[in-house]
């Protein structure tokens, strides 16, 4: 399903009295409204081809009708993301879930929908029917050299198809680890990790970046062999200056302060980019800014300190990316939720005064610097992500527009109810 350019001037026609009182109300409040909205318009976030059907746990999954049958059907979904908001200009391929079979085809097709192929991811959590050994007990850790070397190769085979398609980095998320104390040799773990990772990095293209994205938990419950930021930094750094730690919100201890390993992640200039979502016991992968909208509010704060200290380029330095299962609701619907909420803190942490904070915080006025903070958090901002959509030509309302033409109904009427969706 495609929706014309028509559809969306015409609601925007219809709302846009509406918003500009309320943005002009906004931009009398937020001194750098103008500069924010431009960094609005040129920010991207990049969608996960395996979160565009329904997810599951294994208790069960409960499949809402329409979703994408093909890769074809996924570039399709996503590309009626971004022609809402705008800010969705990207697609992040998980392999072998969406294996291009026709590298040309697909990259033309993402090309009509205005779409890049951000980061692409392997697999070495699961085993495939076809494949000869089992990852059971891990892959680039296991202490058997052939498993080893089946996920070397699997990954090379992943840079090859991201190559093909304009890609530019690679994802490796290890399930590797031990559910009981005693199973695993964590240094042989490492070392054995360490040194299939580096056959990998080895066949990265000069241009690229390999993310290595770490996890405390799921589906070992006693070690995971890269559990933390400290390992993930480890590995990157021992892996030369194309390696960078990926941060997934769902992937911290309780309670973790991802604020401040993000600051220091990017001090070390070794953060390569994020999968954004929420949770508030597990890897929930939930909508992002659903729960926490503080703390993804501080996260951004600690970004634009930390990439204006190191004049990086907001939009393309780092890796923006979302990684989420929607077990209830709307698929799409839910994506447009995440990409506003990121936009959403994005602009207040851009809005912060920055002068006044480290006046504040050199004169140790904890109140002062709490109340800077709090007052970009309480600003509301959502005019401003609505302007940068309209001038993109994207709609005011994502959402709103898309339940008016009933996509999901359009989109059953079309696929059937049954379909499944490839991914998690
Ligand atoms: C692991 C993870 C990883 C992906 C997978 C789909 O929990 O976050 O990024 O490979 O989800
Ligand atoms: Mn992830």
């Amino acid at each position: 399903m495609q929706i014309s350019k028509s559809f969306i001037e015409q609601y925007n026609d219809d709302n846009l009295k509406a918003h500009q009182r309320k943005l002009d109300f906004s931009t009398s409040e937020i001194e750098n409204s103008e500069a924010i909205i431009k960094q609005l318009v040129d920010f991207q976030i990049a969608i996960p081809s395996w979160a565009l059907g329904t997810g599951g746990t294994r208790f069960g999954r409960f499949p809402g009708g329409g979703e994408p049958r093909s890769l074809e059907e996924k570039i399709e979904d996503v590309g009626l993301l971004h022609a809402l908001n705008q800010a969705s200009g990207a697609i992040s391929l998980h392999i072998p879930w969406d294996i291009p079979t026709d590298a040309n085809a697909i990259r033309n097709l993402a090309a009509q929908h205005g779409l890049k192929f951000d980061a692409v991811n392997s697999n070495t959590f699961q085993d495939q029917a076809d494949q000869a050994l089992s990852y059971k007990f891990g892959s680039l850790q296991n202490v058997n050299k052939a498993i080893r070397k089946q996920a070397v190769d699997h990954n090379i085979e992943v840079i090859k198809h991201g190559i093909e398609l304009g890609s530019d980095s690679l994802t490796v998320w290890l399930s590797d680890g031990s559910c009981f104390p005693g199973q695993l040799n964590f240094r042989k773990a490492f070392q054995n990790t360490l040194e299939g990772l580096q056959e990998i990095y080895a066949a990265l293209p000069s241009n690229w970046k390999m993310f290595v994205e770490y996890k405390c938990a799921e589906p070992n419950f006693y070690s995971t062999t890269v559990g933390d930021w400290g390992q993930s930094l480890l590995y990157a750094s021992k892996l030369g200056e194309k390696a960078y730690t990926l941060v997934d919100l769902g992937h911290h201890l309780p309670n973790a302060n991802i604020e401040q390993i993000v600051s220091l992640l990017l001090m070390e200039g070794k953060l390569g980019g994020f999968h954004f979502n929420d949770s508030k016991y597990g890897d929930d992968d939930l909508t992002a800014g659903a729960l926490k909208p503080y703390q993804l509010f501080l996260i951004f704060n600690e970004l634009v300190e930390g990439m204006n200290a190191r004049n990086m380029n907001h939009a393309k330095d780092l890796g923006w990316m979302i990684d989420a299962s929607h077990n209830v609701k709307d698929p799409l619907e839910d994506l447009l939720q995440s990409v506003e909420a990121i936009m959403m803190a994005y602009a207040q942490a851009l809005s912060v005064d920055r002068q006044a904070l480290e006046i504040a915080q050199n004169e140790n006025d904890t109140v002062r610097c709490q109340e800077i903070l709090q007052n970009a958090f309480r600003t509301d901002v959502r005019a401003l992500v609505a302007e940068a959509s309209l001038r993109a030509g994207g709609a005011l309302n994502p959402i709103g527009l898309f339940r008016n033409l009933k996509v999901r109904e359009n989109l059953i009427k079309e696929r059937g109810f049954k379909t499944i969706a490839t991914g998690l």
